[in-house]
């Protein structure tokens, strides 16, 4: 018999520029994809219960003890699909240039391919969900809309808390908005190609996986993965990589930032957006419970800021997502007890243990483990197992609604005034406590500088130092070269008095014997305190004319609160600690400037000028130190 070729179908995909239409976009991906059955989703309480039920039936979910742990779940992932894929994340821009050194580029015609291949009667046997969403309060001017196609009843659900998913949604799509179109399967058919059923599993899903973006059309096609943001199209897809083409192109920025509200015991309000890389603190932070006295700190967003200059020259951010997807390991009263009473009742738990009486369980929840448990894996687990009940990248998915710290304003359509702007990682050397730039573009340079050590949040080697400028290096959708001249020309079209100031800080600095420097926790209050007393000292020095610094001393890699300006009233540090936390090794940091611009190098002549140039004052003030 000679060979027939295959037809590949064609992708369907939207003209640059051009309106897509809804109803022809989703029979073109039912044509390719051979669901059963579609069902457009409309977010009610109804829709989810059904869905619930029916994830029960299959084993997908798992009831917890409906007095211990009320209208809660327990999701079990399969073992390899329990963190974002980097490697199969992939940028696809027409110039590989766009993309940048930093991302995954494939040639959009060749990804169209490749995913018109795998998706061909990828929903065979399944029910094709169609959810629509707004990233952001819907009609709010600083909110976008889209829609996911699923074959996941846990991604509807995990969607419905995270997103605001329903009908109103639609309306605005019928009436003209545009929507950011987005394809979703786990990649597991229940109908193989000779039309035999296959048996299908707790937790579906793909060896090889395609979590692709074309960031000139606005798309998203996700293949292959049931887990977080592989499969939360809204998430790090849309509100990251997507939209930070969309603010690049339209004026304003999709950054991976918590947001919070900060009130002073004079009752004066600052809002603080602050980004560290995935597992860095973002979660903990945002729910802040001050150590000192009268100060206090409430929720807007934990992990995802837009932000957007306003007529009055400031900057005003939303958080565009409606829940949390947070990292159960390491969540206790002692580190979060906003996160432990917010994750009562109502919850979806991942890969997080199963305590013998129906309740859940991980690292880090109690000082102590249970004497037994059921680990993430779904075997039995003992204290002297010798490996972690919970995976270290568990997750819990819960409205923000529910969250005791959230602040009345985190659904405000116009946003929130941003005061101050905080970027960090996960350092044990070299970086300071709390670093103030010295002005704007210093500030880039502190966000284009960020490096962490690699956490659970993805495939990788933990604790391997890498290079994370702005929290973005997985999400940013074009090159980080032009994301920081999108910095810079942000804030040069600010007003003077209205423009954030920009903090780097480290929670992580380690003493040579290898114990953190910081207690961390509700004690980062007392830098946060510091932190907007800068924010007041600028803005009354920026009306006086007056030094804009007081409160803070000036080392050569930015500014340091002054003696006694940071407040450690009822701290006691260890002996020394002090002095090692805001210390600066010139020659450890000259060490760290040949990182940098080798790091700065790979960009060729798409970085900014003005870095070049913060990198030469950074050495030069290093050398007269
Ligand atoms: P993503 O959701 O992955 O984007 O991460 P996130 O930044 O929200 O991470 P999260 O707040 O969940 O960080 C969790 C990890 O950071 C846990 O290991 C915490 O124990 C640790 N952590 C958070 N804050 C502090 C702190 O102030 N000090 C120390 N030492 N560890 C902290
Ligand atoms: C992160 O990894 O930064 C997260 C979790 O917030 S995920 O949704 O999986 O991206
Ligand atoms: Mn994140």
């Amino acid at each position: 018999m000679t060979a027939t070729s295959v037809r590949l179908p064609h992708l369907p995909h939207v003209a640059p520029g051009q309106p897509l239409d809804l109803h022809a976009w989703v029979a073109a991906v039912a044509d390719l994809v051979e669901p059963d059955e579609i069902v457009w989703c409309d977010g009610s309480a109804d829709e989810r219960r059904g869905l619930v039920d029916r994830m029960v039936a299959t084993g997908t979910l798992l009831p917890l003890d409906p007095v211990l742990r009320p209208g809660s779940y327990l999701a079990r992932s399969d073992p390899d699909d329990v963190a974002r894929v980097e490697s199969r994340t992939f940028i696809c821009s027409s110039s590989a240039e766009d993309a940048g050194p930093t991302n995954n580029w494939r040639e959009p015609a060749v990804m169209r391919a490749e995913l018109a291949g795998v998706l061909t009667g990828a929903m065979r046997g399944r029910t094709m969900y169609v959810v629509p969403f707004s990233m952001g309060p819907v009609g709010s001017p600083l909110a976008q809309v889209g829609v996911q196609i699923t074959d996941s009843p846990y991604v509807v659900v995990s969607m419905g808390v995270m997103t605001r998913v329903g009908t109103a949604v639609l309306d605005r799509i019928e009436a003209g908005a545009r929507f950011v179109p987005a394809v979703h399967s786990v990649g597991a058919p229940l109908v193989s190609s000779d039309g035999t059923r296959v048996a299908d599993v707790p937790w579906p899903c793909h060896p090889t996986k395609y979590i692709a973006h074309f960031p000139e059309t606005r798309e998203i096609w996700s293949f292959g993965s049931g887990y977080g943001g592989n499969a939360l199209l809204g998430k790090k897809c849309f509100a990251l990589r997507i939209a930070s083409v969309m603010g690049r192109d339209e004026g304003w920025l999709a950054e991976h930032m918590l947001l919070v509200r900060v009130t002073s015991p004079e009752g004066r309000r600052y809002h603080v957006a602050a980004a560290f890389p995935s597992a860095c603190g973002k979660t903990n932070f945002a729910m802040l419970q001050p150590t000192l006295p009268g100060w206090t700190v409430e929720t807007i967003g934990d992990d995802i800021a837009w932000l957007r200059p306003g007529e009055d020259g400031r900057l005003y951010a939303i958080n565009p997502e409606a829940g949390f997807f947070g990292v159960a390991p390491g969540t206790g009263v002692e580190t979060n007890p906003t996160a432990v009473e917010m994750l009562s009742h109502d919850v979806i738990f991942t890969n997080v243990a199963l305590t013998d009486d129906g309740d859940v369980w991980w690292e880090g929840l109690t000082p102590e483990p249970p004497a037994h448990l059921t680990d993430w894996t779904g075997r039995s687990w003992t204290p002297a197992s010798g490996r972690p009940a919970a995976h270290p990248n568990a997750r819990f998915t819960v409205a923000a609604a529910q969250c005791p710290s959230i602040a009345d304003s985190w659904e405000d359509p116009a946003g929130v005034p941003v005061d101050a702007i905080v970027f960090g990682g996960r350092r044990a050397t070299n970086v300071p406590l709390v670093t103030r730039a010295l002005d704007w573009e210093h500030g880039v340079f502190l966000g284009a500088t960020v490096a962490s050590e690699q956490t659970a949040a993805a495939e990788g080697v933990v604790g391997e130092l890498r290079r994370d400028p702005f929290a973005m290096l997985p999400f940013c959708g074009y090159t980080m070269a032009d994301h920081w001249a999108h910095w810079l020309r942000v804030g040069a079209g600010l007003s003077g008095a209205g423009r954030p100031l920009v903090f780097g800080v480290n929670w992580f600095r380690k003493s040579a014997s290898g114990e953190f420097l910081w207690p961390g926790f509700g004690e980062n209050a007392r830098v946060l305190a510091w932190i907007v007393g800068q924010v007041d000292a600028a803005r009354s020095a920026s009306g006086s004319g007056s030094g804009s610094d007081e409160g803070a001393v000036a080392g050569p890699v930015g500014l340091h609160p002054a003696p006694g300006a940071l407040d450690l009233d009822g701290l006691t540090l260890p002996d020394g600690a002090l002095e090692e936390l805001f210390a600066v090794d010139p020659a450890a940091w000259s060490a760290e400037c040949d990182l940098t611009e080798e790091f700065f190098a790979q960009f060729g002549d798409r970085l900014p000028p003005e870095l070049t140039a913060q990198l030469t004052s950074l050495r030069a003030r290093l050398t007269a130190s």
